[in-house]
């Protein structure tokens, strides 16, 4: 019985971590070999930056086995690419206006926003 309440309470300790404290890491993308992990529930970094009006390419390498990490979305773009597991996978990017775009997987478990701003 104890054991259940253990179990249960580092459950609920586990989904306040998640959707209320976790804060992901942002970062530029200012080289061209970076790469954005999918690994753990979280797109590593979420948060990316890239200089408008000039066409990007995204990186993206799925450590992830299960079919949730499986597809990355960017709704405002109309870009939807399947990653291969342990495979680096490019994603072109249009040349952009500032502002900051979403992209997600399909159940949007894993979240990041993509920031076009000048650096
Ligand atoms: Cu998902």
């Amino acid at each position: 019985m104890i054991i259940v309440n253990i179990a249960g309470l580092a459950l609920i300790v586990l989904i306040v971590w998640w959707f209320w404290l976790y804060k992901p890491q942002s970062q530029a993308l200012d080289q061209e070999d970076s790469v954005i992990v999918v690994e753990n529930g979280v797109y590593q970094p979420a948060h990316i930056r890239i200089p408008p009006g000039q066409p990007a390419t995204l990186r993206f390498l799925r450590k992830d086995a299960s079919p949730c990490a499986e597809m990355v979305q960017f709704p405002a773009l109309n870009i939807s690419e399947q990653l291969p597991l342990n495979k680096t996978r490019s994603v072109q990017l249009p040349a952009l206006e500032q502002g900051v775009y979403e992209f997600h997987c399909q159940m949007q478990m894993y979240r990041g926003q993509l920031h076009v701003s000048d650096l």
